[in-house]
């Protein structure tokens, strides 16, 4: 069987350049004749998707636990063409992902609160357990200043400094678990100019791009757990 191909994806706080990095890797990696896509979530275009877009935009309301579910599912409806898309060799650049999904939610606070959380950690993360994981995620790290000098900051709902100070926060949580659980979480500093942020996001996919061995591991499918449970079956 062929190497398959390597699932890239590109997270980080809002403006941080996310879309800027995932377009310019796209050409390079198709300049270099490697196979590959670009997606994007949320993925605006589909049903789920266009509730979603309405409630970013504030044009609707949503209770909090059913915009989060919607995420989610905004993301199951495409992880089988992500993972046909990857066995057939080609490799895909995922413009955020699950990680953004419990970074929103999980900073959300109880009203009248500082700091008392409005949903559950672990609770957030249950609707993605499973979806494909990535074999890289890169974290693009922007200062507050820095992203709110640049283009379109603060005309949706969470581009606000509180919102975005409180997700970073939850973005180290979930980087140190995902590394815990040997995944790849790499952050680069956002404050730099493209090219330069670039240099750094080429540097660490240009060996995974050439195609991978290994199997498309599942995001936070706990092999431990599935084994005990498999024993009591036994
Ligand atoms: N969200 C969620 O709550 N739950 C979920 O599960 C998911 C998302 C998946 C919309 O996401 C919101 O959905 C988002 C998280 C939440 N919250 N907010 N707010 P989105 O991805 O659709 O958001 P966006 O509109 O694309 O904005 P963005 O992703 O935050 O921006 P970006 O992609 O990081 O930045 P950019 O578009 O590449 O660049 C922004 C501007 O800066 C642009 O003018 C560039 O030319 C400029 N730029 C980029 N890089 C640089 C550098 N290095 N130097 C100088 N200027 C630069
Ligand atoms: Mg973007």
């Amino acid at each position: 069987m062929g190497k398959r191909g390597a699932f890239i994806v590109i997270e980080g706080l809002d403006k941080s350049g996310k879309s800027t990095q995932a377009a310019t890797l796209l050409r390079r990696l198709q300049d270099s004749q490697v196979s590959a896509k670009l997606i994007k979530f949320p993925d605006r275009t589909t049903t789920i998707g266009k509730m979603v877009d309405s409630y970013l935009r504030s044009e609707s309301e949503l209770d909090d636990h059913v915009i989060h579910l919607l995420f989610s599912a905004n993301r199951w409806e495409l992880a089988s063409s992500i993972e046909e898309s990857l066995k057939q060799g080609e490799t895909i650049i995922c413009d955020r992902y699950a990680f953004s999904g419990i970074a929103f939610s999980a900073s959300k606070i109880r009203p009248g609160s500082h700091s008392y959380p409005l949903l559950d950690y672990a609770w957030c993360r249950s609707p993605d357990i499973g979806l494909p994981a990535p074999d890289i995620a890169i974290m693009l790290d922007v200062s507050q200043d820095v992203a709110q000098a640049r283009g379109g900051y603060g005309e949706e709902r969470y581009e606000k400094e509180d919102v975005q100070r409180r997700v970073r926060d939850v973005f180290v949580r979930i980087g140190e678990e995902f590394e815990g659980s040997g995944g790849k979480w790499l952050v680069v500093d956002a404050d730099e100019k493209p090219d330069e942020v670039q240099t750094v996001i080429w540097d660490a996919v240009k060996d995974l791009v050439k195609g991978i061995e290994g199997p498309l591991e599942k995001l936070w499918d706990d092999k431990r757990e599935a084994k005990n449970v498999d024993a009591l079956y036994m």
